[in-house]
């Protein structure tokens, strides 16, 4: 099929087409046994709270067993629960509350790596002639010094870590107690799936992938052209048998169950996507883009007048390019996870007077996108980047990695620390915040990391009284793109690809034509889609009021003034 034939099929309808998924980080959710860490008996407690909102897939970062190198993505047994969590009980009643309330529950995989503390590894680091050796990859210190591979959160970035046991080097691209798997070992790939296979027994509705672009490595361990890759991380998503392993996964798991996929896309270009996603690959159903984060680390703001603080240009070109780049497949969105600071504080502003409003607006755009939306827990009520000062207070191993790597180099720490309150994952994992009480009723204990200050403003409590308020303005919103399968299955055309403060596109299909104008600016903003709008109907907006019906003076015109961070959703006749 050429690349104009995939986009242009028109989707086959899925139940995670339509979906909404909701990230919860267990951590941080809600703490029920009062030792300062959330757990699975608190997300339970607060099932009410994420049914009201209308989400209907719940996706959990990892509740495996742990010693929480890196808060789960090390993982020691992939049958059990994380102590810290509950227990197989707790899980299981759970799973059937959600389901019980027509929800679904997605579990996050680690199949990349695992705890250096998981038994396979601790066999394995023993003797090369251990069974186990073979499920791990390594250096034999006899053929020198290990080949050049950087690592996301060694102290000193080296993704190699030396075993005397076996007078030879593990490969490891995240902390050096976080082993990388060997794929290449068909006993690897069995236990895998076997693992895959009881969750979904279990009745669990999927998997989030995590790192999964990377499960397959170059034995040869070629020299990595550096100008292609820079920094080696795309060169990590391109393993000669990435694509094999994934069609035979899809193969042994996904075609026997009536579940969904979705994989973390890291280091994977738009025009890659579809490799991973088209149909008749069989492979995943979905992968989700590094785009957000690249935007707002690398590129600078368009114009500096224009009252935004990153290139809204590239982030449109960057979402444009994910929704052509899936062809035939489906893309997901996100502007926030447990890896990003807080959407708001990035895209948005979580100052005075525009907090509420470009949280509002921020909700708008996911919520109208083609699609399907992962919102991450917390972003409902606006929370922001709390910006620890000091480091003891950064709990995130890669934040303390890197100080400690920069400290060792006499680097700038101070420096560092300020570009980390803007970047820390930290940022999106403080507690959630419910209430006006001490711990932001997340917890009866000291949390394990602090609660963000701003929670006497800003708390689910006090949004529920308000009927403007973030949180039920997202509900608004999540109810429209329920009633309108226009915006699900729609296509999506970008209309105003180089305005450097507004977001305009229209949505058609399923008999229905919506045309979104987003200002992304604290500034006044006006949107030129191409065309009057004549007939156009307002039918949601973020500011109080927006109301709704033919405005007939805008409607002979073919510019929309927006306010500053002002979101309109308009149906065309
Ligand atoms: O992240 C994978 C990843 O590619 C990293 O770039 C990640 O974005 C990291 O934040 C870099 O700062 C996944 C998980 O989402 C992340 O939480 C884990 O720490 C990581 O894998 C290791 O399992």
């Amino acid at each position: 099929m050429t690349e104009k034939n995939r986009a242009e099929k028109a989707p086959d309808p899925a139940w995670w087409k339509e979906a909404i998924i909701y990230q919860i980080y267990p951590r941080s959710f809600r703490d029920a046994d009062g030792d300062g860490i959330g757990d699975l008996p608190g997300i339970l407690s607060q099932l009410d709270y994420v049914q009201s909102l209308g989400v209907d897939v719940i996706w959990l970062n990892p509740v495996f067993a742990s010693p929480n190198d890196d808060n789960g993505y090390d993982i020691s047994d992939y049958r059990e629960i994380m102590s810290d969590f509950g227990t197989m009980a707790d899980f299981d009643r759970l799973l059937d509350a959600v389901h019980s309330r027509g929800m679904r529950l997605l579990l996050d995989l680690v199949a990349n790596h695992t705890s250096d503390e998981h038994p396979w590894f601790v066999q394995a680091r023993t003797s090369r002639e251990n069974p186990y050796y073979d499920y791990y990859i390594w250096w034999a210190a006899e053929h020198g010094a290990p080949p050049d591979r950087r690592s996301f959160f060694d102290e000193l970035g080296d993704a190699w870590r030396y075993n005397p046991a076996t007078d030879s080097y593990y490969l490891h691209y995240f902390s050096a107690k976080q082993p990388d798997l060997n794929w290449d070992n068909p006993a690897v790939r069995r236990e895998m799936y076997g693992i895959m296979r009881f969750w979904l027994d279990k009745g669990v509705d999927g998997f989030r992938l995590d790192s999964i672009p990377y499960i397959s490595k170059d034995p040869e361990f070629p020299d990595i052209d550096l100008c292609r890759y820079p920094g080696m991380f795309g060169f990590y998503s391109h393993g000669p048998r990435l694509h094999e392993y994934l069609h035979e996964m899809y193969r042994e798991v996904w075609s026997r169950y009536d579940c969904m996929s979705v994989g973390e896309g890291s280091g994977v270009d738009a025009p890659e996507v579809w490799e991973y996603v088209s149909p008749e690959r069989q492979e995943l159903d979905m992968l989700y883009g590094f785009g957000p984060s690249w935007v707002r680390n690398t590129t600078r703001p368009d114009s500096r007048t224009a009252g935004v603080s990153y290139s809204l240009v590239e982030l449109k070109r960057m979402f444009t390019a994910w929704d052509r780049g899936v062809g035939d497949g489906w893309p997901t969105v996100y502007l926030g996870n447990h890896d990003q600071p807080r959407m708001i504080s990035r895209f948005g502003s979580d100052r005075y007077p525009w907090r509420d409003i470009s949280a509002k607006m921020l909700a708008l755009f996911l919520l109208t996108m083609r699609g399907t939306p992962c919102w991450f827990a917390g972003d409902e009520i606006g929370m922001a980047n709390v910006r620890f000062s000091c480091i003891d207070h950064y709990n995130d191993i890669n934040t303390r990695n890197m100080y400690r790597r920069i400290e060792r180099e006499q680097g700038d720490i101070q420096a560092f620390l300020r570009e980390q309150k803007r970047t820390a994952r930290d940022n999106a994992r403080t507690p959630f915040q419910w209430d006006f009480s001490p711990c932001a009723g997340f917890s009866t204990a000291v949390p394990w990391l602090r609660v963000n200050p701003d929670y006497r403003r800003i708390n689910v409590a006090a949004q529920e009284r308000d009927p403007d308020s973030v949180l039920n303005f997202f509900r608004r919103a999540v109810a429209f793109r329920k009633a309108n399968r226009g915006l699900i299955y729609g296509n999506y055309t970008l209309l105003d690809e180089k305005n450097p403060q507004s977001y305009t596109y229209l949505r058609e299909g399923e008999g229905q034509r919506f045309l979104v104008a987003l200002n992304f600016s604290r500034k006044a903003a006006r949107s030129f889609p191409g065309f009057p709008l004549k007939g156009a109907e307002r039918v949601l907006g973020n500011y109080p009021d927006a109301g709704t019906g033919v405005d007939d003076e805008l409607c002979a015109e073919e510019e929309i003034p927006l306010r500053p961070f002002e979101g309109i959703v308009f149906r065309l006749g």
